[in-house]
């Protein structure tokens, strides 16, 4: 199942696909669903990554559905649908858990997952699910290192630098209305604020940047972030 999963949505323009166990971990409401299928693609979260997750939710939960299990696909932006079932739900379940517990990635200080060869530029969309996959191993710490470089430079001091841990997932990252506050209309993505000068300036996953020369840790290659 894994296989046919992971193959597929390659296929189909993921970046990266990992399984995570997130029984335990999830609200009452949708804590029947155990396992999360995390999608990613190295791409800018605007308006055609969106319409990209979509797809790719679609044709995980065609593959599900063909073998007779439950699943529920969260969208990429789910507090956008307003008056939904699943824009409700969207305080409660974060793409961040169900990554983390895939493996794909940690927390870094701006709040957001990196992973080790895109860093925060993955977007990302979630399917829960009954069916019986086997979870990939999670990640436990934050592997940002000494690095503080997006500590540093956002412009609104929204980022405490803190340190992220499963031992101490909600520890406070980031200052929500220090980053909102910030954003310009002149920026936002449907009415919906933007910045993201924390993605650009992390090293990991930064075209041509090695952050073995850098004060963080891990080796990173190009990509394609940016891709409209
Ligand atoms: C509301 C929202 C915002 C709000 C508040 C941000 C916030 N951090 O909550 C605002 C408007 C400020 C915002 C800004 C941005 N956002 Co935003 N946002 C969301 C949204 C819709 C919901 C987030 C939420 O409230 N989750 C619920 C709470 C409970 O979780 P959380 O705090 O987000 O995450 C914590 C848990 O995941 C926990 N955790 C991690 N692993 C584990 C494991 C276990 C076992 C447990 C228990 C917990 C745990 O640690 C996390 C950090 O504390 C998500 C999409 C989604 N549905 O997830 C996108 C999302 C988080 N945003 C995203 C992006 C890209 C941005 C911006 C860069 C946009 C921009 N260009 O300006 C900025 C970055 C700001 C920042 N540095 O965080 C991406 C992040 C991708 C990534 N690689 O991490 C997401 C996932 C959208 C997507 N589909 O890709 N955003
Ligand atoms: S999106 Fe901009 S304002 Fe918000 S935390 Fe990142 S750098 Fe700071
Ligand atoms: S810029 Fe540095 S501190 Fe910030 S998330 Fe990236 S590696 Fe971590």
């Amino acid at each position: 199942m894994n296989g046919i999963l992971k193959n597929s949505l390659r296929e189909a323009g993921a970046d990266i696909v990992g399984f995570a166990d997130v029984g335990g971990i999830l609200p009452e409401e949708i804590a029947h669903l155990t396992k999360a299928v995390t999608i990613g693609v190295c791409r800018n979260l605007n308006e055609n990554t969106v319409r990209l997750l979509d797809d790719l939710k679609k044709a995980a939960v065609r593959i599900l559905k063909r073998k007779g299990y439950k699943y529920l696909s969260i969208p990429a932006d789910s507090d956008r649908i307003k008056d939904t079932f699943i824009a409700k739900l969207y305080p409660l379940f974060s793409h961040k858990i169900a990554a983390t517990s895939a493996g794909i990635g940690w927390i870094g200080r701006n709040g957001l997952l990196i992973n080790p060869e895109y860093g925060p530029r993955l977007s990302l969309a979630t399917v829960l699910t009954d069916a019986p996959l086997k979870p990939d191993s999670p990640i436990s710490k934050s592997r940002c290192g000494d690095c503080r470089l997006c500590v540093e430079h956002c412009p609104s001091t929204a980022l405490t630098g803190n340190e992220w841990s499963r031992n101490k997932p909600y520890i406070e990252l980031v200052r929500l209305d220090n980053c909102k506050n910030h954003k310009t209309g002149s920026r936002s993505l449907k009415g919906k604020p933007n910045c993201g000068l924390c993605i650009t300036i992390c090293p990991y996953g930064r075209k041509g940047h090695n952050m073995k020369g850098s004060r963080g840790q891990g080796t990173v290659i190009g990509n394609d972030y940016g891709k409209p």
